[in-house]
């Protein structure tokens, strides 16, 4: 209870992951816990929407594999406006198979993820091994990025029904498979706040107000999600990119977002 009063800044200092740690400082000194979800099909939609919400949010979250002409030049257009406004770069690619085969899929391929990605995730179904198999790949590389790579584990997700959060232990296990490689694993998706302050905690499935889609999405609001789950970060798709006027309604989120932290720390 007392220590999720820990500002984001406290939080760096615990942990290990430098992009974590970098991560939770930008979040800091941009007074931004909103990551948006870049859920377009084109390369310009995707570099537009990411040039327009950039000076208001932490992280872009990307599907790289949804980009209908995505061609070599994507990543480090992406990269660029990334570094310009100060957010990171979150390639949601779920990574679920064998060490062997990840190890490929997040440095090769159409998109090479980790030529400009500063974060990832993976599921924890395969067991341990698709860490080994993503650490591997940045072990071998010789881009100074790749070098800094962040894991995220899939302790539970947004959507009704989903196993993670029905399978007695699931989350348990993720979160022992985390604590194992710190190094590399630094936070979670999940609903809110399921381990300790040495990991960051992001959530999707945020809305303005609570409900669903109809594919099985469920969303929460700002509030709920910063304020009572304790996440610290809101990740909203549809929210934002759907807006008549996306750069000001990832502002509005940006405000809830910090409000609900501001409110917690204080409180
Ligand atoms: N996403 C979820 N739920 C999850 C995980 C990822 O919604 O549990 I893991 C992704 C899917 C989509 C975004 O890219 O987050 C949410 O988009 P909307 O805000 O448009 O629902």
């Amino acid at each position: 209870e007392k220590e999720s009063k820990l500002t984001y800044l406290q939080r760096a200092e615990k942990v290990k992951n430098v992009t974590g740690r970098r991560l939770l400082e930008l979040m800091e000194a941009k007074k931004s816990n909103l990551a948006v979800a870049a859920d377009v099909t084109t390369k310009a939609q995707l570099l537009e929407l990411a040039e327009a919400v950039g000076p208001e949010i932490c992280m872009l979250k990307t599907h790289a594999d949804i980009i209908a002409d995505w061609d070599e030049g994507t990543g480090p257009a992406l990269a660029e406006i990334a570094k310009r406004h100060q957010f990171l770069l979150f390639e949601d690619r779920k990574f679920a198979d064998i060490g062997s085969t990840v190890h490929h899929q997040v440095s090769g391929g159409l998109h090479s993820i980790s030529k400009w990605a500063h974060v990832i995730n993976a599921h924890s179904m395969p067991g341990p091994g698709i860490i080994s198999g993503l650490k591997k790949a940045v072990a071998e590389t010789d881009s100074e990025m790749a070098k800094s790579l962040g894991l995220l584990l899939l302790a539970e997700m947004s959507s009704e029904g989903n196993l993670a959060t029905a399978l007695p232990g699931y989350t348990q296990k993720t979160i022992e498979m985390a604590e194992a490689e710190k190094e590399f694993v630094f936070g979670f998706i999940s609903t809110g706040r399921v381990a300790g302050d040495d990991f960051v905690y992001l959530t999707p499935g945020v809305k303005k107000s609570a409900g669903g889609d109809g594919l099985g999405q469920q969303y929460n609001t700002p509030e709920k999600v910063i304020g009572e789950k304790e996440s610290d970060v809101i990740i909203v798709g549809r929210g934002v990119y759907q807006a008549d006027n996306p750069a000001k309604e990832a502002k509005a989120y940006r405000e809830a977002g910090w409000r609900a932290y501001e409110t917690r720390v204080s409180g």
